[in-house]
């Protein structure tokens, strides 16, 4: 069956507390995602979740920390989201109909405004209001910023939402898979094992190999003989570098392959058999910087 090309890309979700962002990612991602929320804030961004279609992959990133705080963590905080949000694809400013304007909706708005990353005005909890209602309140968010798009939805009750997920898909660009099908949060285990795999490569390549290279670990199963199943690929820029990382017939992967499964043993206390994939994707380096927060690249 011949596809048509895979976009993939990171969102970040920004808005006040109680909007619906976690409802939102329910939602979209289905209850497997409680996982995830549950963890406590950290100042770095976090994978909120993944949504993985036949065509698109959407890496949703929960951005801590942009509403009004008076420290110098706050500051840092608010730095790392803006941050974040100048790198991603596209941000989705979610906001709660039934409740209007308010002040913490306008702070959001202030500091979007040096940012030039499409902003999706997500307004949630149309289900609470009159059809009515919803025009006047976009005009009045209409004057906030220029949005790319909005969307009127119901988190909770799922109207518009595969809307609001075809609106998105315009703004990703082609790109890999980063995540298998069924992964919907990270997990902390299969990012020690990538970046031991990672660690391996440069420790074994030395200069040949300019640090911009990501592991992804795209399976990671127990199997029934109790084996632990990894499939890695190693995304590089260039096709010389991917030469170089294979090397001369297979040999310094292989290598590199003995050197990771002995570590990621000793870490899971089983025995693993593990694939090693290498794949060219050019332009890697664009999405560094968020790739690296993930725990990617570096
Ligand atoms: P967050 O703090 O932005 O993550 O907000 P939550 O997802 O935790 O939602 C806050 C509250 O709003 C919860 O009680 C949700 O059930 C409720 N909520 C979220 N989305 C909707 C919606 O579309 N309609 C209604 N009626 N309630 C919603
Ligand atoms: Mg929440
Ligand atoms: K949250």
């Amino acid at each position: 069956m011949k596809k048509q090309k895979f976009k993939s890309g990171f969102v970040a979700i920004i808005g006040r507390p109680n909007v619906g962002k976690s409802t939102l990612m329910n939602q979209v991602i289905g209850q497997k995602i409680a996982i995830m929320s549950d963890k406590p804030q950290t100042t770095r961004n976090k994978i909120h979740g993944v949504y993985t279609s036949d065509n698109q992959q959407i890496v949703f990133l929960d951005t801590p920390g942009i509403h009004k705080r008076q420290s110098k963590l706050g500051d840092y905080m608010n730095q790392t989201a803006l941050n974040t949000l100048s790198e991603v694809e596209a941000a989705l400013f979610l906001i709660d109909a039934s409740e209007g304007m308010g002040g913490g909706d306008r702070y959001i708005a202030e500091q979007l405004k040096n940012i030039r990353t499409p902003v999706i005005l997500v307004m949630n909890k149309i289900d609470k209001i009159e059809p009515e209602a919803l025009l006047p309140l976009i005009e009045e968010y209409r004057k906030l910023h220029d949005f790319a798009e909005i969307v009127p939805v119901s988190a909770k009750h799922g109207n518009n939402v595969s809307t609001l997920l075809e609106q998105l898909g315009k703004y990703l660009p082609e790109g890999p898979q980063y995540y298998p099908d069924d992964q919907v949060t990270d997990h902390p285990e299969q990012f020690v094992c990538a970046e031991l795999i990672r660690e391996k490569i440069l420790q074994m390549t030395r200069e040949e190999v300019p640090h911009s290279i990501a592991v992804t670990i795209e399976d990671m199963k127990v199997q029934d003989n109790g084996v632990v199943y990894i499939s890695a690929v190693i995304f590089v820029e260039r096709d010389s570098q991917k030469g170089i990382i294979i090397g001369k017939q297979g040999a310094l992967l292989k290598e590199v392959g003995k050197r990771a499964r002995h570590d990621i043993q000793n870490l899971l206390g089983s025995k693993i058999f593990m694939d090693l994939w290498v794949k060219v994707k050019k332009d890697w380096r664009n999405q560094d910087r968020v790739l690296r927060d993930l725990g990617f690249g570096r």
